[in-house]
């Protein structure tokens, strides 16, 4: 077996090798269970990222791990040239769960939202009949969807964006929660879909007001314009319902799901439509090499069965309301704003005697909870919503000491 390696070796292995297009904070991780993580010297944390809500489900269910294990054995890739045994399967099983007619399997996030947008330029010039290379699609200011050229050609993110021009057109950025904005733009008639996060996660944990979704969804309908929901980072369970969606009873035209699709095992992401929209895509117009392989189906299925016997929805629900109200009652200064859904929350900073988000990210770090500050001042707390109470109690009163620290 290899040596251990030190935090220290590590971190400077990946600093020379790898390319320097993050900055983590200085903890390594080699171990995990369910909602903690250890680094290599054997410290044990809460992990209140979830790998960007990934590891719903926990790390390293067994059960979804097995299912990984035993596929892995027997058959990982067929590619889509051929069919498997396990695809299918996989396809009735994922489209009874959300009710959709169809699948489209892929990979990663981003991946899918891609997908959504190809099927929604598709839909708009074989079933609206928009004319060719015309149509256009509405997204909102401060969007998170991903790190493909044409994602990015979406955001309004100077760091995401900047330097990677010419970016794709056809895209439209409205502000978030701004029904009239959305109004003005829907009278173009070359509008073909409406791309939106249910809450907007790298934006900050930003939930749009009560009635947004379904208006928003209403108005489209009355347009005929696709209402698209990424929901890689607010599915499966993480807000307190299975889809963030079901909050308003908004039922997407199109639905993206990735992350905790696979409880953060295996990259898994899927788009999810009726018939109307799925089937404008044909033979040779799609896919990936790996979208839909055996291990991913078996996986998915898995992660998605254990949300359900878990009854991690009504957790995360039950487990939010818990944090939001503990972390309201810390009596502090540098609390601005406790915000969130479910187990999806932020906690915007203020900062004091020159002391920000990072710094007590750090000593959060240090006192064994792991958290990641977004935009200087925020920091998203989303801990794998298998976290038990008495654990989340231990976690309220390390956040706490650690606030009570830089008073
Ligand atoms: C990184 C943020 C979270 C997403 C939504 C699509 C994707 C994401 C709503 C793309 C990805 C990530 C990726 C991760 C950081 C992270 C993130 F802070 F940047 F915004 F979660 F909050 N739609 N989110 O949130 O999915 O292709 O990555 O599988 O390091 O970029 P992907």
């Amino acid at each position: 077996m290899a040596e251990k390696l030190s935090s220290k070796a590590a971190i400077e292995l990946e600093d020379k090798y790898g390319a320097h297009n993050y900055h983590p904070l200085a903890v390594v991780l080699s171990k995990g269970d369910g909602a903690k993580v250890w680094d290599v010297e054997g410290k044990e944390y809460f992990d209140f990222l979830s790998a960007y809500s990934a590891v719903n489900q926990g790390h390293c269910h067994p059960k979804i791990v097995d299912a990984m294990v035993e596929q892995a054995k027997t058959l990982t890739l067929t590619s889509r040239a051929f069919y498997s045994d396990a695809l299918g399967v996989y396809e009735k099983f994922i489209t009874e769960y959300f009710g959709y007619d169809k699948v489209l399997p892929m990979n990663t996030g981003a991946e899918g939202d891609e997908t959504a947008l190809k099927l929604c330029r598709r839909w708009a010039y074989d079933k609206k009949g928009i004319e060719t290379d015309k149509a256009k699609i509405i997204v909102c200011a401060d969007n998170f969807h991903g790190r493909t050229i044409t994602v990015i050609s979406m955001s309004t993110d100077p760091e995401s964006k900047t330097g990677f021009g010419p970016y794709t057109p056809g895209f439209v950025v409205i502000p978030y929660n701004d029904l009239d904005a959305l109004g003005k733009e829907l009278e173009d008639p070359n509008v073909a879909g409406f791309l939106v996060e249910p809450i907007q996660g790298e934006a900050g944990v930003v939930v749009p007001h009560e009635g947004y979704l379904r208006k928003a969804f209403g108005m489209c309908k009355e347009k005929n314009v696709l209402f698209i929901a990424d929901e890689v980072q607010t599915g499966i369970a993480r807000t307190g319902k299975l889809l963030a969606c079901d909050h308003e009873g908004v039922r997407p035209d199109v639905l993206i799901l990735g992350k905790a699709l696979s409880g953060g095992v295996y990259p898994v992401s899927a788009v999810l439509a009726d018939d109307e929209v799925m089937l404008t895509i044909k033979p040779g117009q799609h896919g990936s090499t790996f979208g839909g392989n055996p291990v991913a189906a078996k996986v998915a299925i898995a992660a998605l069965e254990v949300v359900k016997e878990e009854d991690l929805a009504a957790r995360a629900q039950k487990m939010g309301e818990l944090f939001r109200s503990e972390i309201e009652k810390i009596d502090s200064e540098m609390i601005e704003l406790v915000r969130g859904k479910g187990l999806l929350n932020a906690v915007v900073i203020r900062p004091k005697n020159g002391k920000t988000a990072m710094d007590v990210c750090i000593k959060m770090a240090e006192n064994g909870l792991l958290a990641k500050p977004t935009h200087d001042h925020i920091i998203r707390f989303a801990p794998p919503l298998v976290i038990s109470e008495e654990q989340l109690m231990e976690a309220v009163a390390i956040i706490k000491e650690t606030i009570l620290s830089f008073e």
